[in-house]
C-alpha cells in the first residue's frame, strides 16, 4: 500500500486518536495535504470527550494552519484512514466507513485492516509519513509548515530526538527545513503547571534497589516528554545509575529510561523490558518505550519492572576482551563460507581527507577517507570499515554486479555538503575468500561484550547467538548474531 493508492476514493476521512499528541497532529496534516493537492475532498478528524488543550498543541495548530476538527459523529466515508493509532483501538473513537486503512508506528495490537502501514520501528508517525510522501516524491520542505510540523511530531515523540532509534527518524530529523521561531516557542509551552506537579509527585514515590542501583517511577497519565524530564533529574542523584519513569495511559504504558553506566546502554535495556509487549530504542544513555496494555496481562505493574529489571541484572554476562580467557574446551571450531558480499572503495566516493557519516540501521558510523579504506556492506545490510591489506587477505572481487536486500540502504553524509548518497550504485560484489577461522559456541544467556576495538560500547549477544574468538588471536573477541553466524560460518572440528 502507498499514499497514491487513496486517490481512487472520495469522501475521504482521516483521523487521528482521541486526546491528539503533536505527532497525530502532524501525520494527519501530512496525509491530509497530500490528498488535498491531489483534489480530493477530505476531512481531518478526531474524537473522544476533549479538545485539544495542552498550549503547545493549540499554538501548533493555529500557528500551522492545520485544518483539525473534533467531532462527535461522522456520516460514513469511503475511506477512512487512521493515523498514529490503529482503527478499533481504545483510545480511537469509532466511526464507521467503508474502507479503512490504518497508518501507525505502534505495535500491532488487534487484528489490523488489510490496508495498513504499521513500522513499529520507527519513533515517530511523522516519519512513516514523510518516508511516503517521499516514496510519492514529494519533498516536505515544499511547504515549511509541512516540514516543521513533521520535525516536531518527532521531536516530541522521541523526547526531544533523544529516544530516536531508526536512521529514517535520524533523515527527517536532518533534513527538514524548520520555523526555527516556532519550534522554540512550542518549546516553552511545553509544561503546564499541573504537569509540574506530576513530576514532583512521581519523584516522592520512588522505589530504590539497593544491590542494583537502579530506580523506578510512576508518574500520573501525563505526556511522554514529562517522563523524560523526570528521568533526567532521577539519574542525576549519586547512587542511580539506570532509571526508569512511566506512566499508565488508557491503552498502554510509555516510559523512558535513563543509564549513566556503560555496562547498561538505555536503548538495549529499553527494548528488553518492552520485548514481546511493545517496543522500545534510543540511545546509550536516553531511550523510552511503549508497552500495549493488551500484550502485557499484568495489573501489578510495579512488580512488572521490578521482576523484569531484576531479571535483566541477573541475566547478564560481562566480558571485557582485555581480561577475557577464552574456554576452548567448551567451544568449537568453524570456518567461514564462502559467500558475496558489497564493498565500496570509499575513494571511488570521496576525497581523501574527508570525514563522512554513513547511516545504517544499527546507527551512525563516522569514517575518515583514506586511500586504504574499504566500506563493507555485510549480508543483512551492516556496514564496516575495513583496510585494504585485510580486504584484499579475506575477500576476492568478483565481476557480478551488488544486488542490496534489506530494510534501510545504506546512506552516507558528507559532513560539509549535506547531501545523502547511497553507497549501494557504487557497490561492487565479493567473495569471502573462506579462510578465517574461529571457536564460537552458542549463547545460553545474555552476555554484553567490550570488544578490544570499543572499550565504551558493548556488543549485545542474545540467548541462540554466538560468542566468538578468531583462532589467530584468541583475545579478540565479539558476538555473531545467530542468523549471520548460520549463513556465515561453518563447522569445522571440536
Ligand atoms: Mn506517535
Amino acid at each position: 500500500m502507498r499514499l497514491s493508492d487513496f486517490l481512487a476514493y472520495d469522501n475521504i476521512v482521516i483521523q487521528c486518536h482521541d486526546n491528539p499528541d503533536a505527532d497525530a497532529i502532524a501525520s494527519g496534516f501530512g496525509i491530509c495535504m497530500y490528498l488535498k493537492s491531489k483534489g480530493k475532498s477530505v476531512r481531518f478528524v478526531y474524537g473522544g470527550k476533549y479538545l485539544i488543550q495542552k498550549s503547545n498543541l493549540v499554538l501548533m495548530v493555529s500557528e500551522l494552519k492545520i485544518p483539525v476538527e473534533h467531532v462527535e459523529s461522522l456520516p460514513v466515508s469511503s475511506l477512512l484512514v487512521t493515523v498514529d493509532c490503529q482503527y478499533g483501538q481504545g483510545n480511537v473513537t469509532r466511526f464507521d466507513a467503508e474502507t479503512v486503512a490504518v497508518i501507525d508506528h505502534h505495535q500491532i495490537s488487534g487484528e489490523l485492516p488489510e490496508w495498513n502501514i504499521v513500522r513499529s520501528n520507527l519513533g515517530s508517525c511523522a516519519t512513516l509519513v514523510y518516508d511516503l510522501l517521499r516514496a510519492e516524491g514529494i519533498d516536505v520542505n515544499a511547504d515549511k509548515r509541512l516540514a516543521t510540523a513533521l520535525y516536531y511530531g518527532l521531536m516530541t515523540d522521541t523526547n526531544n530526538f533523544a529516544e530516536i532509534f531508526h536512521p529514517l527518524d535520524r533523515d527527517l530529523r536532518d533534513d527538514a527545513v524548520i520555523d526555527r521561531s516556532l519550534i522554540t516557542r512550542f518549546k516553552n509551552s511545553n509544561l503546564s503547571l499541573e504537569e509540574l506537579e506530576i513530576a514532583g509527585l512521581a519523584l516522592i514515590g520512588y522505589d530504590y534497589h539497593e544491590t542494583h542501583h537502579y530506580a523506578v517511577a510512576k508518574a500520573q497519565p501525563c505526556d511522554p516528554n514529562v517522563l523524560g524530564i523526570i528521568s533526567d533529574l532521577m539519574l542525576e542523584v549519586d547512587t542511580v545509575d539506570v532509571c526508569i519513569v512511566y506512566s499508565v495511559l488508557p491503552f498502554g504504558i510509555k516510559l523512558s529510561v535513563r543509564s549513566c553506566v556503560k555496562e547498561i546502554q538505555a536503548s538495549e535495556l529499553a527494548a528488553y523490558i518492552t520485548e514481546g509487549i511493545g517496543s522500545g530504542g534510543g540511545h546509550l544513555g536516553k531511550a523510552g518505550g511503549f508497552i500495549q496494555k493488551e500484550l502485557l496481562g499484568e495489573t501489578d505493574i510495579r512488580g512488572f519492572f521490578q521482576n523484569r529489571l531484576n531479571h535483566y541484572f541477573e541475566e547478564s554476562r560481562i566480558i571485557y576482551a582485555s581480561e577475557f580467557q577464552a574456554d576452548l574446551s567448551e567451544m568449537q571450531e568453524y570456518k567461514k563460507c564462502r559467500y558475496h558480499l558489497g564493498y565500496v572503495k570509499a575513494t571511488d566516493i570521496f576525497e581523501p581527507g574527508v570525514t563522512v557519516r554513513v547511516r545504517t540501521l544499527e546507527g551512525d558510523l563516522d569514517v575518515g577517507i583514506r586511500d586504504d579504506i574499504y566500506i563493507m556492506i555485510g549480508i543483512k545490510g551492516e556496514i564496516y570499515p575495513i583496510k585494504k591489506e585485510k580486504f584484499l587477505s579475506s575477500y576476492e572481487v568478483t565481476e557480478e554486479p551488488y544486488h542490496f536486500e534489506g530494510e534501510y540502504e545504506p546512506t552516507v553524509k558528507e559532513t560539509l555538503e549535506e547531501k545523502n548518497i547511497s553507497l549501494v550504485p557504487y557497490a561492487k560484489s565479493c567473495i569471502s575468500t573462506g579462510e578465517s577461522r574461529i571457536y564460537a559456541k552458542e549463547l545460553t544467556r545474555r552476555v554484553k561484550v567490550f570488544t578490544e576495538w570499543d572499550g565504551d560500547k558493548y556488543m549485545l549477544g542474545k540467548e541462540g547467538d554466538y560468542l566468538a574468538v578468531r583462532a589467530d588471536d584468541l583475545h579478540d573477541v565479539y558476538v555473531i548474531e545467530r542468523e549471520i553466524f548460520g549463513k556465515t560460518y561453518y563447522f569445522f572440528r571440536s
